[in-house]
Formats: structure tokens, C-alpha cells, sequence
């Protein structure tokens, strides 16, 4: 059996002192089976003139092998070009991309940088799967290097159409880069879509069937796998959670209110600020309901030294601010936007007690939470998920309330209509969902990855 070789950005290593999530578990299980390693950079910032060897630790079966990033690398390649042009163009906003060819430069550097140092740890028949937009070119990167192994490549984030694609600089390059791999993953069919188009569009390649691709003098493979979470899992512990002191200490903080919940990390992706307002735009609607709902937003501040996160910040504090003076009363505070990160088990606890799951991305590749606030629910008498038509997750959870997240007014009826959802028909929607969310989970996720790529040629 071939060893596996993970290659990410960011490394999951094991620790007694954080829980992984359910992509690095899934991970971490397929490479303690087949045996393997896993690359990627260690998080840390030097102030080295150069990547130097990597830190090998083992663990169960797999190695995990770290880099640091010398100042010059973090800031082109991980804040520049990877976060402040691919991240905000595959997002569809091109608004927000910042390019550079300085930042360019850093990328495909650091992409060589790193193929130099994994290559020496790869043996020959090693399969190797590497993942998201930091990464694209590493695969053209070790092929300069001779080598032949089978590589796979998945991205987390949305694949745009081509009118999008093409404003990038080097769009062609970074195409180009993908072409060598043996299988490009992507997380629904609308992105795999995009992309083939993109090639056949601009005359780069040719589509076959059996979606296969002809471009660049290679014939490689692409499709869809959605990911997903570890389903049974998130069930059992938000059952277990809702009796945690935390759960209980806002069971009876809410009193007989319904709870609407939103997690999200703080990305101008996420809809935040539209989300906020059609919330509002539900409470003017509707008096009847005010003191009878609570909304809690949980968003951690992050890269506070960005000024454009700072700005956000600042701006969702405000939109909630402005709300709660308006609407709230002594014993009622519309909004609660709580910022900081929360444990696995107390988010499964709280999405377990919330009425209203409301998940409104203006783009999202799949979107983790709203999976996982389905999964929490019980099955007796589940709450009613509110989701953005933009997020991967909408091609599967069909029987969710989908919302366009830039129209306000259909944020604010969805909340409505959800808040008024009958037993019956919140539990006929959800069993499929769940039905479907058990079926796929993320271990099914990576054998139907690995798979495909054992069967690429
Ligand atoms: P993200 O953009 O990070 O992931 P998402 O899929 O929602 O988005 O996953 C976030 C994860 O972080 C979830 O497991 C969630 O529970 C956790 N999380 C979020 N906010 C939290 C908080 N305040 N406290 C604690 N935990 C929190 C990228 C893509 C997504 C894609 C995933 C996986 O952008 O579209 O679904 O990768 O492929």
C-alpha cells in the first residue's frame, strides 16, 4: 500500500491540549491507516534570510514535518498574495484583491521553497494530496524536481467563473500550475464547472468525459467532492453539551426567548454585516417578537493588524450597537455579538438550543458550520437552518431556508418564517438533511478523494 503525504498550508499536529476538528482528524485517521507524513508550516514567523529543514516529530504511524517562514515569506506569500489577492478573487471580489507582482514572487518562491525541502522525505511510490489555494503550485514545483508520484490537489474555497479568473495577472500560470496534478478537487459541481470552463473558454484546454482534462501537453482529472463533517460525533457531544454548565448557564439566561445563532470566523465572506441587518430588519417587521428572540453572533476578533479586519471589527460592533439602542429594553438586548472562540462542545451545545441556525455567507466554498449545526439538532424537534444560496453547502442542504445573503428583506422573512416553522415541517426538512450529512461525513469525504486519485492516470 502507498504511504500518503498530506501537504498544507497549516499542519494539525496531535496535542493533549486542543481537539482537532473534523478535517484533521479525517486526516489524521487516513494517514495513521496507510502510514505517512504530513507538511506544511509550523505557523511560526523568523527572522532566517531562507526556509531551512524542516522540524520532523512522529506520531502513530506519521510524520509531521514543519517550516518555519522567514518574515519575508509570511509577508508575500501567506498575508500577500495568498490571503490579499487568491482569497479575495475566488471569493468573487475583486474589489478586494491587492495584487502585486512583488507578492507574486513570494508565492511561487516559497511554493519551490517548499517542494526543495519535502522532496527529499518523499519516497517513490508515495500518493500525495496537497491542499488549498496557498499550495497550487507545488505540484509543478516537485514535478521540476523528477518527481513522478501520483499527486492531488483539493480547494477549500469557491472556483469563479472566468470573467473573474481572468482579472488576476497571472491567472494563466496558476492554471497552468493545477495542470499538474493527477486530480484537482473542488467543493461542488458549480466550482468544477467554473474551471473546466475557464480552460475551454480561453482556448487553455479541452474538457473530455468522464471529466477529464487535456491542457498544457497532460491529461488530468477534476470533480466534486464536497466535504464534510464527523457527523455521528457532532451529534453525540451536542447531545452530551446540552447539559454542560455553559449550555445551561444560557438555557436559562434566554428564559422562554428563542435563540437565533451565527459562528463565524470574521471575514468580510461571511455576510456579517448584511446578516446583522436582516436580523434587525426582522425585529422592526415584527414587534411581537421583540423581547421574545435573542440573536448571538460568535466572532472572534482576528489579525486585528490588518487594517481591513479592524475596520470590519469595528463596523459590525457598530451595526450592533446601533440595534440594540434601538430596539432593546431594560431586560432585552436584540444583538449579542460575543467575540471570542468557543469549544467544539459548548458551539454543539449552543447550536443545539438555537431555534434558528443562520448561516448567510455571501460566498463560501462549503461552509463547516452549518453541517454541523444540523447534525446538533435533536431529531425530535429540530431547529430550522437558515443558509445562503452562495455556500457550498446550499447544493446539499436543499431542505435549508435558502436566502439570497445580499437581500435583506429575504434574510429578515426567512427568520420569520423559521421562528414560525410547525414541528412537522421542521422535521421533515431536517431527516434528509441529516439523513444526507451522515451519508457523506468526512472520512467518506477523503476515501472518495483518494480513491479518485488512486484511479487517476
Ligand atoms: P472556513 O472559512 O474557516 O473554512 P467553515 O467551513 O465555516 O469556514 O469552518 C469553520 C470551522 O471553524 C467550523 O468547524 C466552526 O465550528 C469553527 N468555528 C468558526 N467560528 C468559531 C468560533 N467562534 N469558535 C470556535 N470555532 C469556530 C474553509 C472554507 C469553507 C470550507 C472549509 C472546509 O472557507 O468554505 O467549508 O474550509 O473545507
Amino acid at each position: 500500500m502507498s504511504r500518503l503525504v498530506v501537504v498544507s498550508n497549516r499542519v494539525s499536529v496531535p496535542s493533549k491540549a486542543a481537539s482537532a476538528g473534523g478535517l484533521a482528524v479525517a486526516l489524521q485517521t487516513a494517514l495513521r491507516a496507510k502510514g505517512g507524513l504530513w507538511f506544511g508550516w509550523s505557523g511560526r514567523v523568523t527572522d532566517a534570510e531562507e526556509i531551512v529543514p524542516p522540524n520532523v516529530t512522529h506520531e502513530r504511524n506519521v510524520d509531521y514535518a514543519l517550516v518555519d517562514l522567514p518574515q519575508r515569506d509570511n509577508d508575500e506569500y501567506y498575508a500577500g498574495f495568498a490571503n490579499r489577492v487568491l482569497w479575495p478573487l475566488l471569493h468573487y471580489r475583486l474589489d478586494l484583491t491587492d495584487f502585486s507582482r512583488k507578492d507574486m514572487a513570494g508565492y511561487f518562491r516559497v511554493n519551490r521553497a517548499f517542494a526543495q525541502q519535502l522532496a527529499p522525505l518523499i519516497k517513490p511510490d508515495d500518493v500525495i494530496w496537497v491542499h488549498d489555494y496557498h499550495l497550487i503550485p507545488l505540484a509543478s514545483e516537485l514535478r521540476t524536481l523528477g518527481l513522478q508520484n501520483r499527486m492531488g490537489f483539493f480547494l477549500h474555497i469557491p472556483w469563479p467563473p472566468a470573467d473573474v479568473l481572468m482579472t488576476l495577472p497571472p491567472h494563466e500560470a496558476i492554471v497552468k500550475a493545477l495542470a499538474e496534478y493527477d486530480l484537482v478537487g473542488f467543493q461542488t459541481e458549480y466550482d468544477a464547472d467554473n474551471f473546466a470552463g475557464c480552460l475551454v473558454r480561453e482556448g487553455l484546454g479541452h474538457r473530455h468525459q468522464g471529466n477529464v482534462i487535456d491542457a498544457y501537453g497532460r491529461k488530468f482529472r477534476f470533480g466534486a467532492f464536497p466535504i464534510g463533517i464527523e457527523t455521528k460525533a457532532f451529534a453525540r457531544i451536542a447531545r452530551a453539551a446540552e447539559k454542560s454548565s455553559t449550555v445551561l448557564r444560557m438555557k436559562e439566561n434566554l428564559g422562554a426567548r428563542d435563540l437565533v445563532m451565527g459562528v463565524d470566523r470574521l471575514d468580510y465572506s461571511k455576510g456579517l454585516g448584511q446578516r446583522m441587518e436582516g436580523y434587525a430588519r426582522f425585529v422592526e417587521m415584527h414587534p411581537a417578537m421583540r423581547g421574545n428572540v435573542t440573536y448571538l453572533q460568535v466572532t472572534p476578533k482576528s489579525r486585528s493588524e490588518v487594517p481591513e479586519f479592524a475596520e470590519m471589527q469595528r463596523t459590525l460592533a457598530e451595526i450592533a450597537g446601533r440595534y440594540n439602542g434601538a430596539y432593546g429594553d431594560i431586560d432585552w438586548t436584540p444583538i449579542r455579538y460575543v467575540n471570542r472562540t468557543m469549544s467544539r462542545n459548548v458551539l454543539a451545545g449552543l447550536y443545539r438550543i438555537a431555534k434558528l441556525g443562520l448561516v448567510t455567507p455571501l460566498r463560501d466554498g462549503m461552509n463547516l458550520v452549518a453541517k454541523e449545526y444540523v447534525a446538533s439538532q435533536d431529531p425530535e424537534d429540530p431547529g430550522v437552518l437558515v443558509l445562503s444560496r452562495f455556500a457550498g453547502a446550499a447544493r446539499e442542504l436543499t431542505q435549508a431556508l435558502l436566502v439570497n445573503p445580499y437581500d435583506i428583506d429575504d434574510i429578515a422573512n426567512a427568520i420569520a418564517r423559521g421562528l414560525a416553522m410547525p414541528r412537522e415541517e421542521r422535521i421533515a426538512r431536517w431527516t434528509p438533511m441529516y439523513a444526507r450529512l451522515e451519508a457523506q461525513n468526512v472520512n467518506v469525504w477523503c476515501d472518495s478523494f483518494l480513491t479518485a486519485l488512486d484511479a487517476a492516470t
